[in-house]
């Protein structure tokens, strides 16, 4: 295909983010000349990524690469990647839980499996982390049915929803301990689906309930937040984490609006408005576990349910936690979201610079 016939290309919602799915033979394979590709799709870098489909914000200049899977115990592969704005930057150091809300619909659509009934299950790979998940929804006529009478929080209106269970692989805490101290500060690095790094926001002067663009504002407090990431990331076993999208930073404190706790998201460089699928996960396995940070402020439910609160309101997750017979602690999270086509046909990416 020329670049003047487009690339076929979907534009989905998943849970509170938005991204460009693409079948991975549409895409080059190779990963560099994929990201110059996807930094001219999306409009990167720009932070108003005006000429390409990116909304200047990292929840809204989202890819996902998908194909059907060769292993037989798999249906689909997922391969998430970041698209920076305002760098020229592709990184798929980390999943995406909200747009995996997206994939299995997005595999149906384009024929990569086929579906049958009112409900598909579709297993699906995560490339990015190896983690298997499977998601289940709504179907009509073979196709995705999208509508539907469930709301999420930081999306408004209704639709179908689509649940996603994770995990279960790998030990959640990649230090082996329940907390350490990284750069003067008590914190619980752990990995539940997404490698975050648990804090007190009161050590940072945060209250917990600010908006996300005024924490944005305070320099001081992003760098703080910066230097214990940067610290955090080798310690986790990801290396030197500069110039990637992970480990997410949270500030923790205590609930205010009937949730387990609270939290304020560093992405890492912008404060998320909600909070991501596998990082409610992560947070709500931290909190659960006796001495972790946070666990002392939380307001933990009786049941598996977990409403983490987060800016735009609260997350539901259902996050099982045990101990394995090595000692290790393991866990695996469902959450439901929804998701959307919203546009399907070709884009044209922008010329080279
Ligand atoms: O944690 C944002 C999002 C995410 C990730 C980010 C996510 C998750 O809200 O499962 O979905 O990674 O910065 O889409």
């Amino acid at each position: 295909m020329t670049a003047d016939e487009g690339i076929r290309c979907m534009l989905m919602r998943g849970g509170t983010s938005k991204g460009a799915f693409f079948v991975a033979g549409d895409v080059p394979d190779d990963a560099a000349e994929r990201a110059e590709l996807l930094l001219r799709v999306m409009g990167s870098p720009d932070p108003r990524q005006i000429d390409g489909l990116g909304g200047a914000h990292p929840l809204t200049s989202k890819v996902a690469v998908v194909s059907a899977s060769d292993d037989s115990d798999v249906d689909i592969d997922y391969h998430f990647l970041q698209v920076a704005v305002d760098a020229p930057v592709v990184s798929d150091a980390q999943t995406c839980g909200n747009l995996l809300a997206g994939v299995g619909a997005f595999a149906v659509e384009r024929g990569l499996i086929s579906a049958h009934g009112e409900l598909a299950t579709v297993r699906i790979r995560l490339i990015n982390t190896g983690d298997l998940a499977t998601a289940r929804f709504r179907l009509r006529d073979g196709m995705p049915h999208y509508d539907g009478e469930l709301a999420i929080e930081g999306v408004p209106g209704t639709a179908a929803g689509v649940e996603l269970r994770i995990g279960g692989g790998r030990p959640l805490l990649p230090t082996g301990n329940t907390s350490d101290t990284v750069a003067g500060h008590s914190a619980t690095l752990i990995d539940n689906g997404m490698p975050v790094v648990l804090l007190r926001a009161a050590e940072f002067g945060v209250a917990g309930d600010e908006p996300p663009a005024e924490l944005e504002t305070r320099s001081d407090l992003c760098d703080s937040v910066e230097h214990v990431r940067l610290t955090a990331g080798p310690m986790m076993g990801l290396g030197d984490v500069l110039t990637q999208t992970v480990p997410k930073v949270f500030l923790l404190s205590p609930p205010r609006n009937g949730g387990v706790v609270g939290t304020r998201a560093f992405i890492p460089h912008r404060v998320h408005t909600s909070i991501g699928v596998l990082m409610a996960a992560s947070v709500a396995a931290g909190v659960s576990i006796p001495e972790a940070v946070g666990s002392e402020m939380s307001q933990l439910p009786d049941s598996t349910e977990y409403d983490i609160e987060h800016p735009g309101g609260k997350s539901s997750v259902n996050v099982e936690v045990s101990r394995a017979s090595d000692g290790s602690w393991r866990g695996t999270s469902t959450s439901i979201r929804t998701a959307r086509k919203i546009f399907d046909g070709r884009v044209f990416a922008r010329p080279r610079l």
